[in-house]
């Protein structure tokens, strides 16, 4: 067992301690957060023994072993740093960085002292995602086309929903991109083994002001928020965008990001044409995986251990039927990321997603926001 400290105790940070236990390869020992008294509340919920308001305390417990950072972004890059020199491996939130410099710099300190870095794009971590990654590779959908999709939500469709994903300052220079297209870019990258060489954006920000609580709220939990307590603030981050998108086996695409799509709690979709089919899936609906032909009739894959491909079924715990979610990705991606920490052959090819696959998210944020900036197409320097 691995001994794991997890700093930042919001929405996410909460999910990663159910996350760690479940894997049955890590011991939550430690919760970090900035409010001491908040943290302690949290820690007595979810049974955590030591409780800190300050980093600094786990990195210099030599029992403690891996650090996962669930802060907002904005303390990514130092939380993660300052957990690499101290010879801790590091679990980190997406996006991975603010910017594609820093993340570049941790890419390099994570490899030189040799320890292990992953970044929780936890969607790949669906069953069928593996799956569908795994008909591509064996041709079964042909030569590629075009790759097209989107990422819903509605949590922040009133003026009165509030979160500091919404302030730049905290969240980077992008907010919807940032936030929920990197996980659609890694996504679709990961599935079809493509790169994605050029952007063109048109972003949105369909609310310019909104109404801050002035008591700070953790994120979805606006949606309940009852009181008249609130300021008005201008909004410099995207609600929405749509992103043209050139692949470097010629393929062509394009994903709409939107976090004010009523009805679409939280939505990732994807569709890859091919010259032998199309793969189509639904995250809100993780567990049936479309195949669309032409010539004979359409097929439904289900997650099911004994009708799926060898690397979905290493990610699968339940037998089919017993419907596995959300909470079960980011098991699957700590298991990956613990058994290989636990292997010590660092060497070895990783199959889970790193600090290298969040640089990369950077540079395509960077681009992204530079194509909307002076309206023309952008190329990834990758
Ligand atoms: C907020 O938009 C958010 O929590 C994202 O940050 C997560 O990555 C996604 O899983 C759900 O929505």
């Amino acid at each position: 067992m691995l001994n794991v400290a997890v700093v930042g105790v919001g929405f996410i940070g909460e999910e990663h301690v159910e996350a760690i236990r479940r894997t049955n390869l890590g011991r939550v020992v430690a919760l970090v957060g900035r409010d001491l008294e908040k943290t302690q509340r949290k820690a007595l919920l979810l049974g955590v023994d030591k409780v800190y308001d300050d980093i600094e305390y786990v990195l210099e417990d030599p029992q403690i072993q891996v650090i996962h950072i669930c802060t907002p972004n904005l303390l990514h890059y130092s939380m993660v740093k300052k957990a690499l020199e101290a010879g801790k491996h590091v679990v980190c939130e997406k996006p991975l960085t603010m910017t594609s410099e820093e993340a570049r710099d941790l890419v390099s300190i994570a490899e030189q002292k040799n320890l292990v870095n992953a970044i929780h794009f936890n969607i790949r971590y669906y069953p069928l995602i593996r799956h569908a990654k795994e008909m591509i590779e064996k041709g079964e959908i042909g030569k590629l086309y075009s790759i097209t999709g989107s990422y819903l939500q509605d949590w922040l469709v009133k003026d009165t929903d509030y979160s500091w994903r919404l302030e730049s300052a905290q969240s980077g220079e992008t907010r919807a991109v940032g936030d929920i297209g990197t996980h659609w870019m890694d996504l679709v990258e990961y599935v079809t083994s493509l790169k994605i060489t050029d952007v063109n954006a048109d972003m949105g920000t369909f609310l310019p002001k909104r109404k801050k609580p002035k008591k700070g709220i953790e994120t979805w939990s606006g949606k309940i928020l009852k009181n008249d307590d609130y300021e008005v603030v201008d909004i410099d981050t995207e609600d929405y965008a749509s992103v043209l998108l050139h692949f470097d086996g010629g393929q062509k695409g394009i994903f709409t990001v939107n976090q004010m799509a009523c009805g679409h709690k939280n939505r990732v979709t994807f569709e890859i044409n091919g010259s032998l089919g199309s793969v189509l899936w639904n995250s809100e609906d993780p567990n049936q995986l479309m195949i669309g032909r032409r010539d004979t009739g359409n097929e439904i894959i289900i997650r099911d251990p004994s009708l799926v491909y060898p690397g979905a079924q290493s990610i699968i715990t339940l037998p089919g039927g017993h419907n596995e979610g959300f909470a079960d990705t980011s098991k699957q991606l700590f298991k990956e990321v613990y058994q290989y920490i636990l292997d010590g052959d660092y060497s070895k090819e990783r199959s889970f997603p790193v600090f290298s696959d969040g640089f990369r998210e950077a540079l395509l944020c960077e681009a992204i926001m530079k194509s909307q900036k002076e309206r023309q197409w952008k190329e990834i320097q990758w």
